[in-house]
């Protein structure tokens, strides 16, 4: 038994006074306690709220505190002593009001990822601080016509986003559908990663590795290492699924059953894709329809290339232990037995999203990621940016007219993918490595491969005011990979 070094304290960060004066006492009783394995336990659904007569209002406090993640009681933060935090239902048309209380120890504040609401004031505004013992209250109109999906929160402070979010601070939101899809289960499937110390703190990362982008040794699902649960046979199950994770990529499979894409991010698609797999960047969602088959079946996340590091960084640096396990890292499984039951009504058609493949444009606009040594990112850093320059948070670098259509060439001059995310208004993939469909594509974060181009069009449509856009690996984005825009 060590006792705690100012190291550690520092190591604990975000968590800072209140969690490493609790510290001694608990920390003895964390490696004093057995911890049973919890793989192959029932998986446990986060907490739900959902609206009522078009109103949902909610309290999430942000805390640091010991919590159970896969086996093991984890010195991490969560909203409302959860991770995740509560799932949000709400409705095309509704007001979500959230009270935020930062009990951290640094400075947050909450992004809604996905939702279509004003930037400004007290909405989906990430240039707010909430300063520690500090509380805000956010409130977020959804348009009528919002598009029904999978959405999430977590904070969007600069220069603290990946930490706060390994730690464990982000939750689900649901816009639920205009018209119900007939299903016997639903559930909600937040991807996390993070990597504990022996103590069962957060591991602090280091620079290399944020310059890589973090990927924590432990992959969980709402917080649990491989949880699993029981179906019948022919049962059509919902997963909404979300990838938390500061840095993975997830190509995930479930083999042994039948899946249907009905759509990622906000871009529901006009009827349901049959898929094998499905890659999910960082901040990206899967709708998905399960049917069930009967037999166990074990959701898995596979190795995902995502580039490395510009050579100059060192020989062999970057290069990721080897492409993980090759049959996947084991998230859920699901158990299929008994009689069978009878087959579900086909699901309803979707029109909601246009199609700007055939609008007239009003700009174009080139945004260029990048990746590279330069002045000023020190010895040994890197400069991650967006046309050449690091986020800063009074410089607008985007001007666009309110109404507006837009078409953004992402083009990837470093040897590292880039998952792009644009606030607010989602993007239609225009051009890329995996276009060619028949139906738009809609989605409000778009992977940009290493050394590789992609074209969107954007509708800056109903709402006016400053946002950003960014890298989701939230690493890069807390280096300066960050743009801010603004609608007028
Ligand atoms: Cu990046």
């Amino acid at each position: 038994m060590q006792p705690i070094s100012r190291r550690q304290a520092l190591l604990l960060g975000g968590m800072g006074v209140a969690a490493t004066a609790a510290g001694g006492a608990g920390l003895i009783w964390t490696l004093t306690s057995p911890s049973g394995p919890v793989t192959g336990a029932n998986l446990v659904q986060p907490e739900e709220n959902r609206s009522v007569d078009g109103q949902l209002q909610v309290r999430l406090e942000a805390a640091p505190g010991r919590i159970l993640l896969g086996d093991r009681q984890a010195m991490a933060m969560g909203y409302n002593g959860s991770i995740p935090g509560p799932t949000l239902r709400i409705r095309p048309g509704d007001v979500l009001k959230i009270k935020l209380v930062n009990k951290l120890a640094r400075p947050t504040n909450l992004h809604v990822h996905g939702l279509h609401v004003s930037p400004e004031g007290n909405g989906d505004n990430i240039f707010i601080s909430v300063e520690p013992g500090g509380t805000f209250d956010y409130e977020y109109k959804l348009p009528a016509d919002h598009p029904p999906g999978v959405y999430w929160y977590h904070p969007h402070h600069h220069g603290m986003v990946a930490d706060q979010i390994f730690a464990g601070l982000f939750g689900g939101i649901i816009v639920e559908d205009p018209e119900p899809i007939e299903t016997s289960a639903e559930r909600v499937l937040v991807v996390s990663d993070t990597t504990l110390d022996g103590l069962g703190n957060i591991l602090a990362v280091p620079a290399l590795e944020r310059m890589m982008g973090r990927e924590g040794q432990l992959i969980l699902v709402n917080g649990q290492s491989n949880p699993q649960f029981p179906a019948r046979p022919g049962e059509r199950e919902r997963w909404r699924i979300i990838n938390a994770c500061v840095a993975r990529y997830l190509r995930l499979r479930l083999d042994g059953q039948q899946l249907q894409l009905l759509g990622m991010d906000s871009g529901r698609y006009a009827k349901p894709e049959t898929v094998d797999d499905l890659l999910l960047t960082p901040g990206n969602r899967a709708d998905l329809l399960v049917t069930t088959a009967t037999g166990d079946s074990t959701l898995r996340a596979f190795y995902q290339d995502r580039g490395s590091m510009p050579r100059m960084m060192g020989p062999g640096f970057g290069a990721r232990s080897a492409a993980g396990q090759p049959d996947g890292t084991p998230l859920a499984t699901l158990r299929v037995s008994g009689e069978p039951v009878a087959s579900q009504t086909s699901v309803p058609d979707y029109q909601g999203l246009g199609d700007l493949r055939t609008s007239a444009v009003t700009a174009h606009r080139s945004i260029v990621l990048s990746a590279g040594m330069g002045m000023g990112g020190g010895a040994g850093m890197m400069r991650f940016t967006i046309n050449g320059r690091e986020f800063i948070k009074g410089r607008t670098d985007t001007t666009v007219a309110a109404g507006s259509v837009e078409e953004w060439t992402l083009t990837n001059t470093s040897p590292m993918d880039h998952p792009f995310h644009l606030h607010v208004w989602p993007m239609q993939i225009i051009e890329g490595d995996d276009q060619g469909k028949a139906s738009a594509v809609w989605q409000d974060v778009v992977n940009v491969p290493a050394n590789g181009r992609v074209k969107v069009r954007v509708a800056f449509n109903d709402f006016r005011g400053r946002s950003v856009y960014h890298c989701h690996i939230l690493d890069h984005e807390d280096l300066g990979m960050m743009g801010v825009i603004e609608v007028r």
